[in-house]
């Protein structure tokens, strides 16, 4: 017997309105420079390119304090809404979406509509947020402004209205939901609200103590059936030496042959129903490698193995 094809379809939304350095807006197309969808197909997939959602550009703008102080904030709710429904409309074409940012700040919308989704069908849900930075800060808290530090408060009810309401059921997620893989740049606000709210979290020192095997096992355990599993990927998840494409950069993240491990061992759930792809910046990057080495991942994440034929 022959199993139908998975349908994935990426979705470009190139807004870099969260970040202060602008370049992330580039991604979409950074990734299909590195032939992100023929890469995908090759793997069997049956491969659907929506193009770009387009909406404002980046404004620049300074901290306001009629936006409890977050920087283009009308912007961050215009990108977060368009990417929430187009999410939530491949979801509807019985297809899994794949969403490109843009920085980090659209995972408020796709997560939302994950979460929408999820709940519709009666089932639970798992996010991995793979990750420098806990992106858990709330405009209260947050140093800079910048709302692609604040997606994870969002999705647990924190925030602007317009950026927490979106999935019809506010907080959009819980805590049990979420986990970390790879963070080590936390302020001190973020710690405290990990902690409080009781996230399971595995730093990079975890990834040294345990060993990528070891953490991705607890992190993927007590997925079944019934569970939806979203993978959000931020290109600085990666050590910077690998992947010096991205807007902040942190030392010490993952190494080619740990990521390799984290994305073959969520593939192997064969449990991941959808995706986001972010904070690729080709302005900072050196000839597009770490778009490159991001589609490299990504194939591993689509089951691409050295033996194992498909
Ligand atoms: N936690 C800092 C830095 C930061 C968070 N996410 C990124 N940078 N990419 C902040 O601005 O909230
Ligand atoms: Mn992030
Ligand atoms: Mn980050």
């Amino acid at each position: 017997t022959t199993t139908p094809p998975l349908k994935v379809s990426l979705i470009g939304a190139p807004s870099d309105a969260g970040a202060s350095l602008l370049g992330s807006a580039m991604g979409p197309d950074a990734l299909r420079v590195a032939q992100l969808g023929p890469a995908l197909a090759a793997l069997g997939l049956d491969v659907l390119d929506t193009g770009n959602l387009s909406g404002p550009v980046n404004p620049r703008g300074p901290r306001d304090p009629q936006a409890a102080g977050l920087r283009n904030l009308p912007e961050a709710i215009f990108w977060t809404q368009a990417v929430h429904d187009a999410v939530w409309a491949q979801f509807q074409a019985g297809r899994m979406p794949i969403m490109l940012g843009g920085d980090h700040h659209l995972a408020a919308g796709s997560i939302s509509a994950v979460a929408r989704h999820a709940r519709a069908q009666g089932k639970k849900l798992r996010v991995l947020w793979l990750d420098a930075h806990s992106d858990i800060n709330t405009p209260d808290t947050s140093p800079s402004g910048n709302i692609h530090g604040i997606p994870v408060a969002n999705l647990l009810g924190f925030g602007p209205h317009e950026l927490i309401s979106m999935s019809g059921e506010t907080p959009a997620i819980k805590p049990e939901s979420m986990r970390y893989v790879g963070i080590r740049s936390v302020d001190e606000h973020e710690k405290r609200m990990i902690r409080q709210m009781g996230i399971q979290a595995f730093d990079m020192r975890a990834i040294d103590e345990l060993g990528m095997r070891e953490a991705m096992h607890r992190v993927l355990d007590g997925l079944d059936d019934d569970t939806h599993l979203h993978v959000s990927f931020d290109a600085d998840f990666l050590d910077p030496e690998i992947a010096p494409g991205t807007g902040t950069r942190v030392r010490g993240g993952a190494t080619y042959r740990e990521a390799q491990l984290c994305m073959e061992m969520i593939a192997d759930t064969g449990r991941m129903t959808s995706l986001d792809v972010v904070e690729v910046n080709p302005a900072l990057d050196i000839r597009n490698q770490t778009a490159e080495l991001v589609v490299d991942l990504v194939e591993s994440l689509f089951g691409k193995s050295t033996l194992i034929n498909r």
